[in-house]
């Protein structure tokens, strides 16, 4: 199979997308298939130029990755400060491999910067970096700082009368920092409804299963309880995180918006998805291949079943 080049320029995602007709709804969800894809691949990529990397976060996270940048956030790829832009903060910095697959799918990263990755002088360094990436609204090696830092765009931008979202994903591991319990508490406090938040729940974190680390179930009903308007999906099911992204954004009141995505480590490449302990992951110099191929054939057959399907 040949790679696939960068494709072509997304156009500006409307902030409320009309009801789709079952045509226009299956072309949309083949086209994120598709965009998950080009990122798990840039990711892999990416992790052979060091032989290693937070690979397994990058899999996991690439389906919501390609509904929010190519079915939700507005964004103009020539102009990654336009104002009318909707902020993309990610406060789990060592995820920031899987933002910079996004950020090249989408154009705002030319592609052949991948080669550089965690390079000295790169512009895309192992941790995310605000002012290294465009694109890349926040700094985020300290864990647990997005959410907060989210709050603070939401206060200002409606300060501003801007119709503009803020995003933020997050991770499971960052539950333990009571920074993200402040800001989770403030953002229903003062109703920001133009925040959208997207918590990783791998169940996953350096130290171990997440959960077991610290108990943060049951995370839903803790999280309803501080003001959110919360839903619960398959992170790794295209269709259920379609879905929760419509809904965060049509949703006709003041409460700030949470999405918990359950997610599996490594989705897309089975081999890898085997490993026990994956929160960093060094990959044989030979398993790079097997890896890229495992993930084309997987989506391979996804796209024919989904064609069969509507055949
Ligand atoms: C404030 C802070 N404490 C500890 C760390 C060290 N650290 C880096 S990644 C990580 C695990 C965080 O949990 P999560 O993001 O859920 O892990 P993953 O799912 O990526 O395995 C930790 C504790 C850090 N970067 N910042
Ligand atoms: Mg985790």
């Amino acid at each position: 199979m040949n790679y696939p080049t960068q494709s072509q320029p997304t156009a500006v995602a409307p902030a409320a997308p009309p009801v789709p007709t079952a045509d226009a709804a299956a072309d949309r969800m083949t086209m994120l298939a598709d965009k998950a894809w080009r990122i798990r691949r840039h990711a892999l990529r990416m992790g052979e130029v060091q032989g290693q990397g937070y690979i397994g976060q990058a899999l996991d996270i690439a389906d919501v990755l390609a509904v929010a940048y190519f079915g939700a956030l507005r964004y103009r790829a020539d102009d990654p400060d336009w104002e009318g832009r909707d902020r993309f903060l990610l406060s789990n910095g060592h995820y920031a491999i899987a933002l910079y697959a996004a950020l090249i799918e989408a154009r705002i990263v030319p592609e052949s910067e991948l080669e550089t990755y965690g390079s000295d002088d790169s512009r895309l360094p192992m941790s995310g970096m605000a002012r290294y990436t465009p694109g890349m609204e926040m700094s985020g090696g300290s864990l647990g700082q997005g959410l907060a830092i989210a709050v603070g765009h939401g206060l200002g931008l409606k300060r501003k009368a801007s119709d503009a979202w803020v995003y933020t994903l997050f991770s499971d591991g960052e539950l333990d920092e009571g920074a993200v319990w402040e800001a989770l508490m403030s953002a229903g406090h003062w109703k920001l409804n133009n925040m959208i938040a997207i918590c990783d729940v791998n169940n996953q974190q350096a130290d171990g299963p997440s959960g077991q680390v610290m108990a943060f179930e049951p995370l839903e009903q803790k999280m309803q309880a501080f003001g959110w308007f919360t839903q619960r999906i398959d992170g790794n099911n295209l269709a259920a995180v379609v879905a929760a992204f419509d809904r965060a954004r049509a949703l006709q009141d003041n409460r700030p918006r949470m999405i918990i995505c359950d997610t599996r480590m490594c989705c897309g490449v089975p081999f890898l998805e085997n490993r026990e302990k994956n929160h960093f992951i060094r990959v044989e110099p030979g398993e790079w291949q097997l890896a890229l191929q495992q993930l084309d054939e997987r989506h391979a057959a996804t796209q024919a079943g989904a064609a069969g399907a509507g055949a």
